[in-house]
């Protein structure tokens, strides 16, 4: 059977009734894939199991949330949605969007989009609202856009993104057949986080898994709000699409922390960038730079003597590496200039 995507897949637990018309490009079900050439590389005996979440259809775990914001603004009659963004939630919105036959219109920071995440709300048929700021006064205008009735807004403050985000921590579990012991997951405007310690614990109350995970956020250094326990002005980080100052879901984001156990850490852009690299290198696995802040954030853990021998680890890979072409590029150290069409010339080139 074709899977269905998350609202038909996890009904019962989710928002939606009958009259709901079920907006969906078949999101979720996304592989959970284990790691443990990467294990091994930095020297762990634990096992790290890694939630690909590229793999959504417009290629971050946005998608989860957005089928059902799209649903519910549907079953309103809404005409118009709107968000503000670091890149994937505008992608995501756009293609919900065009899906639903609705106008989307996508607030961004102008110049730190990535290419990628640009050229898919382009092609959706978004309208595209570059503004002269951060994420954060991008937000503050969405909600105010938000008072107007005609207008429905699908950021992740819309509680159903929430509620559609959480079935990753479903499928987690119905992979391990029970909780991990700690997630790791990379933070912006915490809904994530939120959501999975949503999704975690109502599968514990259903019955469907007995313990729950210690939850570990990650932040990037330049842009950890709610780690350095500050709004911060003018955030910055290599990983864009966690670069947020003053995070909508702050509370939800300290709440799932403290009351697992875990908590909320931060990585600095060279730390990701390594984690970045390495994934790529030894697994096959092509992130975008904010999901490596959660790798980072482990390799960091395990060498401060915090991950158990024989833990079980799951970590969120949010979105895929070709949404952010430039900063992969940008790592390389390799020298493309043109050669020569011989054999003789490229084996000179690779040194044999
Ligand atoms: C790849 O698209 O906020 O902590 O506007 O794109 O739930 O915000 C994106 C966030 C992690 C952080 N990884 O999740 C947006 C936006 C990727 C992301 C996050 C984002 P939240």
């Amino acid at each position: 059977m074709n899977w269905p995507g998350v609202i038909q897949a996890y009904r019962s637990f989710l928002p939606i009734s009958d009259l709901t018309p079920v907006i969906t490009l078949l999101e979720g079900n996304t592989p959970l894939i284990p790691v443990p050439g990467l294990v091994r590389k930095i020297g762990g005996n634990f096992s790290l199991y890694l939630k690909y979440e590229a793999l959504n259809p417009t290629c971050s775990f946005k998608d989860r949330g957005m089928t059902l914001a799209i649903s519910k603004a549907a079953e309103k009659g809404a005409k118009v949605v709107v968000c503000a963004s670091t890149g994937n939630t505008s992608a995501a919105a756009a293609a919900y969007a065009a899906r639903a036959g609705m106008k989307a219109v996508v607030i961004l920071p102008h110049g730190k989009i990535a290419m990628g995440k640009l050229a898919q709300a382009l092609i959706y048929g978004a309208s595209i609202i570059p503004i002269d700021g951060n994420f954060d006064e991008a937000l503050r205008v969405v909600r105010e856009l938000g008072e107007l009735n005609e207008i429905e807004v699908v950021n992740s403050i819309n509680p159903v993104r929430i509620e559609g985000q959480k079935t990753a921590a479903f499928e987690i579990c119905d992979v391990l057949a029970h909780a991990p012991d700690y997630h790791f997951i990379p933070v912006g405007n915490a809904g994530n986080i939120t959501a999975y310690w949503k999704g975690f614990n109502e599968y514990k109350a259903a019955g469907k898994i007995m313990g729950l995970p210690k939850m570990m956020g990650w932040q990037a250094a330049g842009s950890a709000p709610i780690v350095d326990d500050r709004i911060i002005e003018n955030p910055n980080t290599v990983a864009t699409a966690i670069r947020i100052g003053n995070p909508a879901s702050w509370q939800g984001a300290k709440a799932a922390a403290q009351e697992s156990g875990g908590s909320i850490g931060k990585v600095t852009d060279e730390e990701i960038l390594e984690a970045y690299r390495l994934l790529a290198s030894t697994e096959g696995l092509f992130v975008e730079p904010a999901c490596a802040a959660p790798l980072a954030g482990l390799i960091k853990t395990f060498k401060a003597g915090g991950i158990p021998d024989d833990a079980v680890i799951t970590a969120t890979m949010t979105g895929h590496g070709l949404k952010d072409p430039d900063t992969a590029i940008g790592q390389c150290q390799q020298d493309l200039t043109p050669i020569k069409a011989s054999k003789e010339a490229v084996l000179r080139a690779i040194g044999l």
